[in-house]
């Protein structure tokens, strides 16, 4: 029934600080040039890790499709995120002062087997916001042409660049 109503909040983006915001909003944005909404909430794995679970755990009946989840340093929150649901989740790892998002992007993409996390690139917030439209486009046909028509544009521009060379 929640899958039929057209605003309805399909993708939930958590962010363990509100300092991943700036980076954050980029799925936000991206969802939204796909007619997609979004939630956004920071909860962190460490800090409210009760909030966490209860978030997670009732995500799917409350009508989300994806959950994207940005962290930094010791970036559990996709990955415990991931424990608590079947929802696809997608972990965005954050560039941190110290160790150049090597520190995130190792926490977040070496899950155990049995739970997986779709892992973007370093402050690819943008990228999880395109892979959760695709994930909720591939059962959307009006959704999966907007997609198709998007790629198409990105090979135009692609092949626009050619004009700037030297023959
Ligand atoms: C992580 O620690 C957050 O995801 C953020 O990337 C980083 C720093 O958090 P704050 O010190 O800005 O709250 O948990």
């Amino acid at each position: 029934m929640k899958d039929k109503q057209p605003n309805a909040v399909r993708v939930g983006i958590l962010m363990g600080s509100d300092s991943d915001w700036p980076v954050m909003k980029a799925a936000v944005e991206a969802l939204k040039e796909f007619g997609l909404t979004a939630e956004a909430r920071v909860i962190s794995a460490h800090r409210t890790p009760r909030d966490l679970e209860q978030y997670a755990s009732s995500a799917r009946e409350r009508g989300l499709r994806v959950i994207i989840a940005g962290a930094g340093g010791a970036a559990h929150l996709p990955g415990v995120t991931a424990a608590f649901t079947t929802l696809p989740v997608i972990g965005v790892p954050m560039l941190g002062p110290a160790l150049a998002g090597m520190d995130a992007l190792l926490a977040i993409v070496q899950m155990p087997p049995g739970v997986p996390v779709a892992t973007v690139g370093i402050n690819a917030a943008r990228n999880a916001g395109l892979l959760a439209a695709q994930i909720i486009g591939s059962g959307d046909p009006a959704l999966q042409a907007r997609l198709d028509a998007f790629k198409e544009k990105l090979a135009a521009e692609s092949r626009a660049k050619n004009r700037t060379l030297v023959p």
